[in-house]
């Protein structure tokens, strides 16, 4: 661990605290909060993700980069700014941390640079909604989120609800077999796609206790393997959407972020407002219900990965 050593990094004195007790402690992104939903919903379902980690036994470490330090546990003030100031924070992922950093700028964490700090922090579980992955049409414009390059390299588990079908999902696990990075569904054999429990696609493994969760991590952080692991867990039933009703609502955002010439950065937080927009705030409530269930599992993961 080099957390004394980094002067870019920042620990809340309770995350300090507890990474030196051993205690489970469990990363967020910040993303999701600037980019991924609206405000006031974010601010509040922020504070209710952390407040849901402590009441299944872990310290929450929201992570985001303020005045050119990245912080690993923010404080309430700091993710209400980042939540009202919006999508004016930057999306930092990892080509952003280095020009951020040395200007004492602000930036909104991806899963990539969450992943990056925590790891550096030395937190192990990352909770979060979706991550970025290859999209579809990739094969023309090469878009593929950082964030699957970085499932490849730094050694975090990050427990989702699956992926977006914004995205060409067989093609990201494609990208994540090739890169060695281990797709494990939550007491499911099917890859779940967030707002939905079915995508059609398999994952590699499926787990069903926290315990075993944390084993095989274990094994990986034992046995030198870099990367993560990716857990899919899916969307609880009674808060699922209609498959047919957020498909729709997905092509629609789709085209047209296509005929607006939408690319780059800020494809992702385009297509994710507009479904939202599409889907009367049903979305939203979904979202919201999939990333409390996430940090539910990630507490008890942590939990479970302290006693190792
Ligand atoms: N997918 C979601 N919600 C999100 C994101 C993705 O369902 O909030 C955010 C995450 O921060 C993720 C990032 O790391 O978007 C990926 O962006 P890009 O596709 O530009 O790599
Ligand atoms: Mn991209």
């Amino acid at each position: 661990m080099n957390n004394m050593k980094n002067p870019y990094l920042s620990l809340s004195p309770e995350v300090a605290k507890a990474l030196e007790e051993g205690k489970p402690v469990v990363a967020l992104e910040s993303t999701i909060i600037s980019h991924g939903m609206p405000y006031p919903q974010n601010v509040e379902t922020a504070l209710r993700v952390e407040q849901t980690i402590r009441d299944n036994g872990a310290v929450p470490a929201t992570i985001a980069i303020i005045g050119g330090k990245m912080k690993a546990g923010c404080t309430k003030e700091e993710i209400e700014y980042l939540g009202k100031k919006g999508q004016a924070v930057i999306k930092a992922s990892r080509r952003d941390l280095p020009v951020l950093l040395a200007r004492g700028e602000d930036g909104a964490t991806t899963v990539t640079t969450t992943m990056i700090i925590a790891s550096l922090a030395g937190i192990k579980v990352f909770a979060t909604g979706g991550i970025g992955g290859v999209h579809r049409g990739a094969q023309q414009t090469f878009d593929i989120s950082a964030d699957l390059e970085e499932l490849a390299q730094t050694q975090v588990m990050v427990i989702c609800a699956g992926a977006k079908s914004i995205l060409d999902l067989g093609l990201t696990l494609e990208y994540l077999e090739t890169k060695g990075v281990p797709v494990i569904g939550y007491g499911t054999d099917e890859l779940p796609a967030f707002y939905t429990r079915h995508s059609g696609f398999g994952v590699d493994y499926r787990i069903d206790t926290p315990e075993e969760l944390a084993a095989a991590f274990q094994a990986k952080i034992a046995c030198g393997l870099k990367g993560g692991m990716l857990v899919t867990n899916p969307i609880p039933e009674e808060y699922s959407m209609d498959a047919d009703v957020i498909n729709a609502a997905i092509e629609k955002a789709l085209s047209e972020a296509d005929k607006k010439g939408v690319h780059g950065k800020q494809c992702t937080p385009f297509l994710l407002a507009k479904v939202k927009d599409l889907t009367g705030g049903d979305s939203l409530a979904a979202n919201i219900q999939l990333v409390l269930n996430n940090a539910r599992l990630a507490a008890l993961t942590a939990v479970a990965l302290s006693k190792h």
